[in-house]
């Protein structure tokens, strides 16, 4: 990217708490190998001969619901690449400015197609990331996801939609939630701090596409009605300027000094 163009991503990042590149540089060919992968963990088959960490969703469920695998790159080798990739790497350094750029937690997404008449059970109800940051991080942490599509993610396949400006007055630990489904009625029901008007943004990204959220943004996605799955990863990043509460190590801070959470940019 530009030096004008990573400025106006950056200009989008801070004011609207979220920020898109179609083309950050993911080799065509690794996107094609981490689909195959995500298809091998969903079959059960790990190449690295190591398991993804406790997931909602596993080898065997129901092929229809919305498949969330956590720590997918323990897995698979082409997913480790994926997430680790120095375009990616580059890409956050320089929006971030930060000195370094780790990546601590890892999702796959699977967002199976649905007919528009089914009852809809894989949307993701609005939330923010921090509501779901266990151990807690230092109020000031810097903690952002880059989501990586996969697939071609179109206005029909249940895209990510972010709420533009909410991450700048947080709706706290009670805004949201990402089991959800009916987002009609969590709008309602999510009040934005004063002068902050609710609009929807979709992320609409081709495959190897990324999109970058700030951890106090709203988000959410509807249901896949279009005739392929919508497949992602959710990479959740911090840089220099952050830590656990008490420097804690458990729960999702726990691989934080484990080679696959790899530092991904260094200044
Ligand atoms: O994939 C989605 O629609 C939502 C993902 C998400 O919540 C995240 O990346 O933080």
């Amino acid at each position: 990217m530009t030096t004008n163009q990573i400025e106006t991503a950056r200009a989008r990042y801070d004011a609207d708490g979220f920020c898109l590149n179609d083309t950050p540089g993911l080799p065509e060919d690794l996107v094609r190998r981490a689909v195959e992968g995500m298809d091998a963990l969903r079959d059960g088959e790990y190449d690295t001969g190591v398991p993804p960490e406790e997931s909602p969703w596993n080898p065997g469920d129901d092929p229809d619901r919305l498949c969330k695998i956590e720590m997918p790159q323990f897995g698979n080798r082409a997913i480790m690449e994926l997430i680790s990739h120095p375009a990616l790497g580059d890409f956050v350094g320089q929006l971030t400015g930060a000195k370094w750029v780790q990546v601590w937690w890892v999702q796959l997404l699977y967002k199976p197609p649905k007919p528009a008449t089914s009852d809809d059970d894989t949307s993701i109800g609005w939330h923010t990331d921090r509501q779901y940051h266990c151990p807690p991080w230092t109020r000031d942490s810097e903690l952002f996801t880059a989501w990586v599509a996969l697939s071609d993610v179109t206005a029909s396949s249940g895209p990510m939609k972010f709420v533009p400006g909410s991450h700048r007055t947080p709706v706290g630990d009670d805004g949201g939630d990402f089991f959800a489904q009916d987002l009609a009625s969590q709008r309602d029901s999510i009040r934005l701090p004063d002068g902050t008007p609710w609009r929807e943004v979709e992320a609409i990204l081709p495959p190897g596409g990324v999109s970058i959220h700030h951890r106090d943004t709203l988000h959410g996605s509807g249901p896949n009605v279009s005739n392929q799955p919508r497949r992602s990863f959710a990479i959740h990043m911090r840089t220099d300027k952050s830590e656990t509460v008490d420097a804690a190590r458990i729960g999702l801070a726990e691989f934080l000094e484990d080679p696959r959470c790899p530092i991904v940019y260094r200044a």
